[in-house]
């Protein structure tokens, strides 16, 4: 049994002039998914389920788990130095970390820590998702938006903890995607999946078929195409759709699969957003063998204007993200 700690300090060794910074700060968001692991499996039974009465940047009615987990993750990132601020689904604004060196971390994160939070309630799996950037301002200065508005190709790690039948962690650095899984008996995160790939194809599609006369011709085309006979191409698919982008990107990444959300008449932009939500899972897809796109760019090419600003978002398995985008192409909105 190989423990993610240790995972972690043995990747460091593969480059001879890492200070342990980037080990330190992976570290401290294995300590935040622990404690976040812990009060989600008791939220039942401690007072933090419903909403806080407060709305977040994006209006969503935040849960109170949606904040205590941004504040125990916050506080993780905080402690150990690395991390000179973060921006948050859950903050307005980005938070510089002040005082005790914080100005001298080379490295900013964008999180979302509890992503999914509207099936909190009803006992569904939820997710955290995190992406890490090093700085572009200089070190030694409060890091400003810039630091926070770089492309997702610039990414140094990108990751996501799903609170499921298990709670497991999957992360890269850039060199493969890696998943553990937790043993509370034991408090240590365990290597289940080295090197994880998706399978060259794939048979499932998720998308929220409630939206489907707002979408675009093109996506309305390919999910009548996902539904078509045709024993030649395993079709119809099946369609598995959680309402956790993190439930859904992590089945689909172990069995096959696409997750689609598409700009619609109520989200033009799209619902996800690019920083914390599309980039690190699209690193994480790429890491994988997979692709992620907007329906028709590269999502890691997309340079951020805006700290939440939303995309269009098609990510899974290669084969399967290029049908849709082809569709798109083939069938445009008519003028
Ligand atoms: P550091 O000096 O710890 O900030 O690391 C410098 C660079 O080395 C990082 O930005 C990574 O590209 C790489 N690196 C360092 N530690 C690790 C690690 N534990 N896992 C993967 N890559 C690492
Ligand atoms: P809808 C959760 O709010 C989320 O950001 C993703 O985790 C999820 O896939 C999607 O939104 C669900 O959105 O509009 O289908 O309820």
């Amino acid at each position: 049994m190989k423990t993610l700690g240790e995972f972690i300090v043995e990747k460091q060794h593969e480059f001879p002039h890492a200070t342990g910074e980037l080990t330190a700060l992976l570290s401290a968001i294995k300590l935040g998914a622990k404690i976040i692991h812990r009060d989600i499996n008791k939220a039942g039974l401690v007072d933090i389920l419903g909403t806080s009465g407060v709305s977040n940047v994006q209006g969503e009615v935040q849960m109170k788990l949606d904040l205590f987990a941004n504040e125990k993750l916050k506080a993780a990132l905080k402690a150990r130095g690395q991390v000179a601020g973060i921006a948050s689904e859950e903050e307005d604004e980005i938070v510089v970390f002040d005082g005790e060196g914080s100005e001298n971390g080379k490295y900013v994160v964008l999180m979302d820590p509890l992503d999914g939070s509207s099936n909190i309630d009803v006992n569904v799996s939820v997710g955290t998702i995190f992406s890490i950037y090093r700085r572009i301002t200089p070190v030694g200065t409060p890091v400003t938006e810039e630091d926070f508005l770089q492309p997702g190709s610039k990414q140094v790690a990108a990751g996501y903890v799903v609170y499921g039948s298990s709670t497991m962690l999957v992360y890269t650095t850039g060199c493969g995607v890696h998943a553990f899984t937790y043993d509370p008996s034991l408090g240590v995160f365990c290597l289940s999946h080295e090197s994880v790939h998706f399978p060259e194809s794939g048979q499932m599609y998720s998308i929220n078929e409630g939206n489907y006369i707002k979408f675009p011709n093109g996506v309305k085309k390919y999910i009548k195409y996902c539904q078509e006979m045709d024993e030649a191409t395993n079709r119809p698919y099946t369609s598995r759709y959680i309402g956790s982008l993190v439930s859904d990107f992590h089945r689909n990444l172990l069995k096959g699969g696409i997750y689609l959300y598409p700009s619609t008449a109520t989200h033009p932009e799209g619902k996800l957003r690019l920083a914390y939500e599309c980039n690190p899972m699209a690193f994480l897809a790429e890491q994988a063998g997979g692709k992620a796109s907007d329906g028709k760019n590269r999502i890691l090419d997309i340079v951020p204007q805006k700290l939440h600003q939303r995309s269009p978002f098609f990510v899974g398995t290669q084969s399967m993200v290029e049908d849709a985008e082809r569709f798109l192409r083939d069938y445009p909105e008519e003028q």
